[in-house]
């Protein structure tokens, strides 16, 4: 079994570098035993995807070709909503046959207990944007994302994501220390959710793999950064083992 773990690439344009890393790392996956693999997108795949429109879709026709030669070649793809990416199980759950879920989800792979999640729960602190979750999370406002076309949530979105990275990117670089701190709090916290070995979340953009100690077991906490760095590394469990692998 060969698990790969993504996230937080926040790709614009299928042609901007890592547009073309991911297209390349999907396609080197096929190559493989694809049966073998497991693919985990946890969210801000994409800077905007909303809904089921065939607006996003069309914007990445050779990665959206990508994934569904994998999951007809016999690969598990489990994709995690981040903030970014709404509503997305129209297109991604029905068309491409990928597992499509919101919040944290357990899987057993080869032997290890793993808990995978974006990681927007996280940051207790950012009020604001717990408050913003609630809002698009909202079952009375999810029906909306089919009224308006595509075009319109892409306005949206790309006003509320800057507003949003303005705000954590000050924060980020003032308190990359605090950060860490809370995506080892938080790995603490919901142990008691659910057991674990590994937790792998994203959404801060730092990068931590640490080993923390929960109620006397140790379990090792993974934040998979982002791809905003010279060179993109994927988390992976191969055969129980945990490691990173560079790909460019
Ligand atoms: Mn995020």
């Amino acid at each position: 079994m060969e698990a790969w773990f993504i996230s937080d690439i926040h790709i614009k344009t299928a042609e901007e570098r890592n547009g073309q890393i991911l297209l390349r790392f999907l396609r080197s996956l096929l190559e493989k035993n694809p049966q073998q693999i497991h693919l985990f997108m946890l969210g801000d795949i994409f800077d905007l995807w909303i809904g089921d429109s065939q607006y996003f879709a069309n914007q990445f026709p050779d990665l959206m070709k990508a994934l569904k030669d994998l999951r007809q070649a016999g690969a598990r793809i489990t994709y995690i909503e981040g903030n970014h990416d709404v509503h997305i199980e129209g297109y991604f759950q029905k068309k491409l046959g990928v597992e499509v879920f919101v919040e944290a989800q357990y899987y057993n792979i080869d032997g290890l207990r793993v808990r995978v999640e974006h990681g927007d729960l996280i940051n207790l602190n950012d009020i604001k944007y717990l408050k913003y979750r609630a809002l698009i999370r909202n079952p009375w406002i999810k029906p909306l994302k089919d009224v308006f076309p595509g075009r319109f949530w892409a306005y949206l979105g790309n006003r509320a994501s800057k507003k949003s990275r303005a705000r954590s990117g000050d924060y980020r670089t003032r308190n990359e220390e605090q950060l860490i701190a809370m995506i080892r709090n938080h790995a603490e916290r919901v142990y008691r959710e659910g057991a674990f070995d590994v937790i792998i979340s994203g959404h801060m953009h730092v990068f931590d793999d640490t080993m923390v100690s929960v109620n006397g077991q140790k379990v090792r906490s993974v934040n998979l950064g982002s791809w905003f760095e010279d060179h993109v590394k994927v988390f992976r469990i191969k055969d129980g083992q945990c490691d990173w692998v560079t790909i460019s």
